[in-house]
């Protein structure tokens, strides 16, 4: 293994900052999400990034999905047999003086509340492109979610080991489809399967791999200067600058508003470009800003995006007392505990373990003393931590995601709720083993706290028969999966021929509910529900029952 010096062309911004002081320690920080459609590499480059950055010292998705053991951020049973990611996870390490907050998604369409829910915990992203398959249609979806959230993107072309599309066909896609203009800082030396080496953009020099045997390691590497590059490498160094220098230089300003994308290539698998995707993230993404709260105003609090206000609604700025919200929660990390572990992402002040914090949805004091930080399923007792953070607070069973916690002696705060979405699909649970209903009943409370799914009760079919609702049925899977190896209760799923849920106002409820085929359950949030065969099921009922309002589940980012 080669040492990976020397960096590329960037200076981190603020490198030098005084540490200690919440200001200063939020301008060091940066937390960022890697996001795509499926199989993109997501999880192999986060691995990549943290390697790179020496938190792990050799990857473990280097040998295909089937074999793949030892993924930091796939940890999960279900997520390493079948080579997927089903749930987001986080990474925190150090890097050139900063600290990198690094969430992994999960790209399934099924799983998108998930990767939706991180993306209010960030403040920039990493869009990954497979070089040969370009914009797919998932991350198309989650670009959209990052544009409406103001969460600036920088762009990895990934797998350029492998044959792909062309560059510049690549920097059209973006350009024509979604009207994001790339920026390149590095430029791919020879295409997609032929791959020399990668060209900095802006000096000239180059960069030659050689990949090391498997891809665990570091990939050796050899620099060369401008005038030797254009020597030693011929025509193809030729290409790669006179086709760099076709598109404009990264440009802040343009990035933090979202009209632009740093763009980088490289070969997650191989170790290669990562160190300046890496250090692109330090000099580029923002740090953690001032979070939009939700100040009771109507219509929802806009986000705002990078440094580029986008809203009237009020913020919490970040060197105020301490906030946060809880993005996540997941439990099962820890077999021999059963515990499980709200995330919460902090957006202002100083997070010291110990501390009370407030919890705003029942006003009551929060006890903070089992708070870790959080390493895909290593954790740790941590101390204290800053805005732009995450830090996982163990069995804290009264935390549902969305919640806020503030500092019990600072001022109120309430970040603005979660995106949750309109469930399409709907199936009827049972436990198989009637002995086994205490647990199945902790089981579906669990399940619904942590998000995994939905869980709605009908007054005709009782508590022990509740209703699952997903956004994608591979949620169905995870529950049951979950329930028969977490909890020893092997749960029944009875798929109902619904797909349309609709909120109906108390006084409409009986009216409603006496139409045939029409569902009436209760959400969590004591919300009314009316479930509907499709699209067409509803429309018929509205024509029919023009007094009756149906109103739609718009939470949904769609
Ligand atoms: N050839 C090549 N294969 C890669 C590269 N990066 C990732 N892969 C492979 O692509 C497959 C998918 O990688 P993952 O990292 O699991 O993809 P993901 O985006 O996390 O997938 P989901 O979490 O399921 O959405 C694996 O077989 C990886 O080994 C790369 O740079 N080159
Ligand atoms: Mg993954």
């Amino acid at each position: 293994m080669t040492d990976v010096q020397p960096r590329s062309g960037l200076k981190p911004a603020g490198a030098v900052i005084a540490a200690g002081t919440v200001t200063s320690e939020a301008a060091r920080r940066r937390s960022i999400a890697v996001i795509s459609h499926p199989d993109a590499g997501k999880s192999t480059l986060t691995e990549a990034l943290a390697l790179h950055a020496h938190a792990i010292d050799r990857a473990g998705a280097t040998h295909g999905k089937a074999g793949r053991s030892g993924t930091v951020s796939d940890w999960s049973e279900i997520e390493r047999s079948r080579g997927i990611s089903i749930t987001s996870a986080a990474l925190q390490f150090e890097y050139d003086g900063h600290m990198i907050n690094l969430l992994d998604t999960p790209g399934h369409a099924d799983f998108s509340e998930d990767t939706y829910r991180v993306l209010t915990a960030v403040d920039a992203a990493i869009m990954l492109l497979d070089a040969s398959k370009g914009l797919e249609p998932q991350t198309l979806k989650l670009f959209d979610v990052c544009r409406r959230r103001g969460v600036p993107v920088i762009t990895f072309v990934n797998k350029w080991d492998r044959p792909g599309k062309g560059v510049l066909e690549l920097c059209d896609e973006l350009e024509q489809r979604i009207g994001l203009r790339p920026t390149p800082l590095s430029w791919p030396i020879g295409e997609a399967g032929r791959f020399v080496g990668l060209l900095d953009r802006a000096d000239g020099t180059a960069r030659t791999y050689r990949k090391a045997p498997g891809g665990a390691l570091l990939a050796e590497q050899h620099d060369f200067t401008a005038a030797d590059a254009a020597r030693e490498l011929g025509e193809d160094y030729q290409t790669a600058y006179d086709e760099a220098h076709l598109l404009e230089p990264v440009d802040v300003e343009s990035f933090l508003a979202g009209k632009t994308t740093p763009m980088l290539f490289g070969a997650a698998l191989a170790n290669i470009g990562v160190r300046q995707l890496l250090d692109t993230v330090v000099a580029l993404a923002p740090a953690p800003h001032a979070h939009p709260i939700d100040d009771g105003a109507a219509g929802e609090a806009k986000p705002v995006g990078g440094f580029t206000r986008m809203t009237d609604a009020g913020v919490r700025e970040v060197d105020e007392p301490f906030s946060g919200f809880v993005f996540k929660i997941q439990a099962g990390m820890d077999k021999n505990h059963r515990d499980h572990l709200a995330y919460v992402r902090v957006c202002s002040g100083r997070f010291e373990r110990g501390m009370v914090v407030t919890h705003e949805r029942t006003g009551r004091p929060f006890a903070t003393k089992y708070a870790q930080s959080v390493f895909g399923r290593d954790r740790e007792t941590i101390e204290e931590a800053f805005p732009g953070d995450v830090v996982g607070l163990v069995n804290a069973s009264n935390l549902t995601v969305g919640d806020t916690l503030f500092d019990a002696d600072g001022p109120h705060v309430r970040f603005p709720p979660m995106p949750a979405f309109a469930p399409e699909h709907f199936a009827v649970a049972s436990v198989r083993d009637p002995g086994r209903s205490k647990q199945f009943r902790k089981a579906i409370e669990q399940l619904e706290q942590e998000g995994v799914v939905q869980v709605l009760v009908s007054a005709s079919r009782g508590d022990g028969s509740p209703i699952l609702a997903a956004v994608g049925p591979l949620q169905f899977e995870v529950a049951q999966f979950r329930m028969e190896h977490e909890f020893s209760a092997v749960m029944r799923l009875d798929v109902m021929g619904l797909s349309v849920a609709r909120m109906v106002k108390p006084q409409d409820l009986a009216a409603v509910g006496a139409s045939s085929g029409i569902e009436i359950v209760r959400r969590r949030d004591d919300v009314m529900l009316a479930l509907f065969r499709d699209i067409w099921h509803v429309r018929g009922f509205e024509r029919s029952h023009p007094g009756l309002e149906l109103i739609a589940l718009d939470a949904s980012e769609d």
